[in-house]
């Protein structure tokens, strides 16, 4: 019996994995937890906990107490914010990493933990287009430096404690239920809930700035198939490069304007340009297909479809 712990589950990613995971494993058997309360459905619909990940001590009492096999670590600062924070940042995302770590290697139960590494991991120096598994790495963020220390974490638990830690390197997320916070992909969110209410936008990266993105319920469906593939087939043991469709700020807008002919995109490129432009254009994902059969299956007219329509709902 599978008793799973999402922690940032107030989150962009955790408000919506915790659905998934509850309806695949039963309400009763995932444990929703973050520092905020959460959104009412994942609240009310099974156990929610509050919980500060970098609270060693609470960490650890609460995983041994409620018997938890796996861990979805999910809180972390993104790239936008950790600029503005730079120390604190990289506090939080490296202490949290290392207490899940820790709480992995040391309580038995634990079988399985996974844990978001980034397209942030690249840097100017990285080939932008196609971006290989295996490259060079020089990230100019404290969010990506942070989570290329992770990943070279991970890999090391793995090889000298033997946990199993499952890593994907998430493009942009493009979702309707819970709105990013901070991130330099948010722009691709931000569009839509500015479309339907104001029927225009100011974006703050150029035109032109193309990055990898993914529609929330593929990157949902990668986390989930990942911790269910069978450990001999996984060949990466720090993260896995994801690609998802490549997109520019005119494509969305392009988009929308099927949908709302009057949309006007505007531009005031913001300190996040720099960041954007020392991404991956598109990323080479290869490995993750091989490994575990990953697979991209919404592209940017039909998420647009969606993304309307929900946001318009709401
Ligand atoms: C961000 O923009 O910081 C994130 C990411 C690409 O990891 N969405």
């Amino acid at each position: 019996m599978e008793k799973i712990m999402v922690i940032g589950a107030a989150g962009q990613i955790g408000s919506e994995l915790v659905s998934e995971l509850r309806k695949i494993y039963g309400n009763g058997n995932v444990w929703a937890t973050d520092i905020k309360t959460p959104s009412a459905d994942i609240a009310e619909s099974g156990p929610f906990q509050v919980l500060d990940v970098m609270d060693d001590k609470q960490l650890i009492h609460f995983v041994i107490r409620h018997k938890i096999t796996q861990i979805y670590h999910l809180a972390a600062v993104l790239s936008g914010n950790a600029e503005k924070l730079p120390l604190q940042a990289w506090r939080i995302n490296m202490d949290s990493l290392m207490n899940i770590l820790e709480v992995a290697r040391m309580v038995e139960d634990v079988k399985k933990v996974f844990w978001p590494s980034s397209i942030a991991v690249f840097g100017p120096t990285t080939p932008r287009t196609n971006t290989p598994q295996l490259t060079v790495m020089e990230p100019i963020t404290v969010y990506g430096i942070s989570k290329l220390a992770g990943e070279r974490w991970c890999d090391y638990y793995y090889n000298k404690y033997g946990v199993d830690v499952r890593s994907v390197r998430y493009p942009g997320l493009i979702s309707y239920k819970t709105e990013a916070g901070g991130g330099t992909t948010d722009y691709a969110v931000e569009i839509y809930y500015e479309a339907i209410q104001k029927g225009r936008y100011e974006s703050f990266l150029k035109a032109g700035t193309t990055l990898p993105m993914l529609f929330m319920p593929d990157a949902i469906k990668a986390a989930i198939d990942l911790m269910e593939a069978d450990r001999s087939k996984l060949t990466i043991h720090s993260s896995y490069n994801l690609g998802g469709f490549s997109t520019k700020p005119e494509d969305i807008a392009g988009e929308i304007k099927k949908h709302i002919p009057n949309f006007n995109i505007s531009y005031d490129p913001d300190f996040r340009q720099q960041i954007a432009e020392s991404w991956p254009q598109s990323v080479d994902d290869t490995i993750a297909r091989m490994d575990w059969g990953y697979e991209c299956t919404y592209d940017l007219t039909k998420m647009t479809e969606i993304m309307l329509s929900e946001i318009r709902k709401k």
